[in-house]
């Protein structure tokens, strides 16, 4: 693999008459030296390709650690699933300050949101990452997310925005929940923590209440580049209303979650929305992810680097052949 190919591939050069004499060729060898040099420089190229393709395989190819539980209408149901997420993502949980751990994982609950920033008020987009920074920052294309009331302010659980919700959800940490407003789809994009510093995280798993139907509410993560990593169902609560469900994902081989969407039931909430029918209405409460950190830069992707590879291999060898 040391060999200077160029000596190797000209027979007419002083240099390979020296190579060929050290390697005690004659000179009516040197012909079939020669094709032997080059069939092996074609091996070694395609040994080269072949080998780097294995590596980029194992390395490239993660498989996503799934968290998933369906419980009834108590914390406990899903507590040991959600405390080994929390060990999966990273511990300790971290403050909630600007700037980014080195570990640990970061947890929202909803419930230390201010009165006035709750329902029947709508959450900031950014309020988790400016007012209590968690580097977490939310979008949804409907028109606003909302953190649930607590009791003896207004009606909890929703119940703001139509008064049969609080017999629907329950909370794992009482009493706020959160959803998205006039759409049952919200976006959650990672920061380095109270920062515009776009970051990512490792894992990312949520509480869910009241999912009835199979197949409908999920979370999606999405690269920085957009590409989707990989998705999970939120499995069926195991009591008809007021049940808790946790469904969450943690990469352990470097993978960069920028963004997660998570789809809750099949129907946005709404004052004349009851579950009925094939409707299913669904909110979430704790959110709880691996630290957010600064996106490492992008490497080529295993194709783009294989193929770049092998081009450079075959200017090689068309290089050395018309030298002959
Ligand atoms: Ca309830
Ligand atoms: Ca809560
Ligand atoms: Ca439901």
């Amino acid at each position: 693999m040391t060999e200077d190919v160029s000596l190797i591939m000209n027979p007419g050069r002083a240099a390979d008459r020296c190579y060929c004499e050290a390697l005690h060729h004659s000179p009516t060898q040197r012909g079939t030296s020669l094709v032997m040099k080059r069939s092996n420089q074609l091996t070694f190229a395609t040994l080269a390709i072949v080998a780097l393709t294995t590596g980029l395989t194992d390395t490239a190819v993660a498989t996503p650690i799934t968290f998933s539980v369906g419980g009834n209408n108590t914390a406990a149901s899903i507590q040991s699933t959600v405390d080994a997420f929390r060990n999966a993502a990273g511990n300790p949980v971290n403050p909630n300050v600007a700037g980014s751990f080195p570990s640990g994982r970061r947890e929202i609950n909803w419930d230390g949101v201010p009165n006035g920033f709750a329902a029947p008020n709508n959450l900031p987009n950014n309020f988790f990452n400016a007012n209590s920074p968690r580097g977490a920052e939310f979008s949804t294309p409907g028109t606003a997310v909302q953190v649930s009331a607590n009791a003896r302010v207004d009606a909890v659980e929703f119940g703001t925005i139509n008064p049969t919700y609080p017999d629907l959800f329950a909370t794992f940490s009482p009493q706020r929940l959160f959803t998205a407003i006039g759409s049952n789809v919200v976006d959650i994009n990672f920061f380095v923590s109270g920062s515009s510093t776009p970051a990512a995280v490792s894992a990312f798993g949520s509480v869910f209440t009241d999912v009835d139907l199979a197949n409908t509410t999920k979370i999606e993560y999405f690269d920085p580049t957009g590409s989707l990593l990989t998705s999970i169902l939120a499995p069926v609560g195991t009591t008809g209303n007021e049940s808790l469900s946790f469904a969450g994902i943690a990469f352990d081989a470097g993978e960069q979650i920028a963004r997660v969407r998570i789809t809750n039931g099949n129907t946005a909430l709404g004052a004349g929305v009851n579950e009925i029918g094939s409707l299913d209405l669904v909110v979430m409460d704790d959110f709880i992810y691996a630290e957010p950190q600064a996106r490492v830069s992008a490497v080529p992707e295993p194709t783009t680097l294989i193929l770049m590879m092998t081009g450079l291999a075959a200017l090689a060898l068309s290089r050395q052949l018309r030298r002959q």
